[in-house]
C-alpha cells in the first residue's frame, strides 16, 4: 500500500459512514498537541456529540497519568470521540469499556487479528501493546455532562524505532507483515462505537460488559498491579461492570483495585 493512498481525510472517512448515526462531523489535523485537548477544549464550548477528531501526528501525545502517547507522524490512528452520554459518574467506565471493544472487533474485521484488552484501558496483541485508551470527562453534581474517549493505535508505525516502548509495543503492520489502510480501520472503529453506543443508551450495558470481559487478557492470570506507590501481586479474579478489578492474594484475601492511577504488569 502505498503511503497516498493512506492519507487521512474526513471526507475519506465520512464516506463511508453514511448510515451512521452517531458521527456528526471528522475533523482533521496535521499535526497538534493532543487530539484529545482538542476535543475537550471543543466539548467545553457545547460541541456536540459524535464529533470525531483525528490527527496525523501529536506534539503531545497523552496516556494516562500524564505518560507520553508515541506515534511517528502519519502511521497510526489518533483520533478523540466526543460523547455526551446520560451516565452518572460512578458509571464511566462503560466508555472505557465500550471503545476497547470497538477497537478489538476493528481489528479484527479489517486486519483479521486477534487482539485483546488489558484491564484498565490497553488494547494487546499476544504480550505486547498495540494500542490505549484515554478517557477524560466532565461532570456537574454526579452527572457526566461529557466525555472525551481518545484511541492510539499502533496501525502501521515500527515501534523498533522508539528505544522506550521497542520491547513492549508492537503495530498492526508488524504482526501481519504488511501495511493496512487507516482510513478502514478508523471507519471500523467508528461502526463499531456507534452500535456499541446505541447498545448503551438502550440500557444493554451488561451485554457490553459481557463480550468486553470475553477480551479480558488478565481475569485469571497472576499479575502485579502498582497503585501510587503500592504493589500488589496475586490472581485476577473478576473485574467489575464499572471497572473494580477483584485481586487474589496469595493468603487467599481478595482485594479491589479501583480505576484510575493504577498500571498493571503481568507477572513472569
Ligand atoms: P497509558 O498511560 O496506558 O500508556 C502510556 C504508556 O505506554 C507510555 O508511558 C509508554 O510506556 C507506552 N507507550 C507510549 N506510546 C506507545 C505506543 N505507541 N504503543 C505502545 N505503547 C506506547 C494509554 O495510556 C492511552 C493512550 C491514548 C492515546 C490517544 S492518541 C489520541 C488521544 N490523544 C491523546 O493525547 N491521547 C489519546
Amino acid at each position: 500500500m502505498s503511503l497516498s493512498s493512506d492519507r487521512i481525510s474526513p471526507s475519506k472517512i465520512k464516506d463511508g459512514l453514511h448510515s451512521l448515526s452517531f458521527v456528526r462531523e471528522v475533523l482533521y489535523y496535521q499535526k497538534t498537541e493532543s487530539t484529545n485537548v482538542i476535543a475537550k477544549n471543543l466539548a467545553t464550548e457545547g460541541t456536540k456529540e459524535g464529533t470525531v477528531i483525528i490527527a496525523d501526528e501529536q506534539l503531545k501525545g497523552r496516556g494516562r497519568l500524564d505518560r507520553t502517547w508515541l506515534s511517528p507522524s502519519g502511521t497510526n490512528i489518533l483520533m478523540s470521540v466526543i460523547f455526551r452520554p446520560e451516565l452518572e459518574v460512578s458509571n464511566i467506565f462503560s466508555l472505557t469499556m465500550l471503545a476497547s471493544l470497538a477497537v478489538v472487533k476493528a481489528i479484527k474485521e479489517t486486519a483479521g487479528l486477534d487482539s485483546r484488552i488489558k484491564w484498565p484501558n490497553d488494547i494487546y496483541r499476544k504480550n505486547k501493546k498495540i494500542g490505549g485508551i484515554l478517557t477524560e470527562f466532565n461532570a456537574d453534581h454526579g452527572n457526566v455532562t461529557f466525555v472525551i474517549v481518545g484511541i492510539g493505535l499502533n496501525v502501521n508505525c515500527n515501534p523498533l524505532l522508539y528505544p522506550e516502548i521497542k520491547d513492549s509495543a508492537t503495530s498492526i503492520s508488524v504482526s501481519l507483515g504488511r501495511k493496512v489502510s487507516r482510513v478502514t480501520l478508523a471507519q471500523s472503529i467508528l461502526g463499531h462505537i456507534d452500535e456499541i453506543y446505541r447498545m448503551l443508551k438502550s440500557g444493554k450495558r451488561r451485554e457490553i460488559y459481557k463480550e468486553w470481559i470475553g477480551y479480558s487478557l488478565v481475569i485469571g492470570r497472576r499479575v502485579t498491579i502498582i497503585s501510587s506507590e503500592v504493589i500488589e501481586e496475586g490472581i485476577v479474579d473478576c473485574i467489575h461492570e464499572d471497572g473494580r478489578l477483584v485481586l487474589k492474594r496469595d493468603t487467599g484475601e481478595t482485594i479491589e483495585v479501583l480505576n484510575g492511577d493504577v498500571s498493571l504488569r503481568l507477572a513472569h
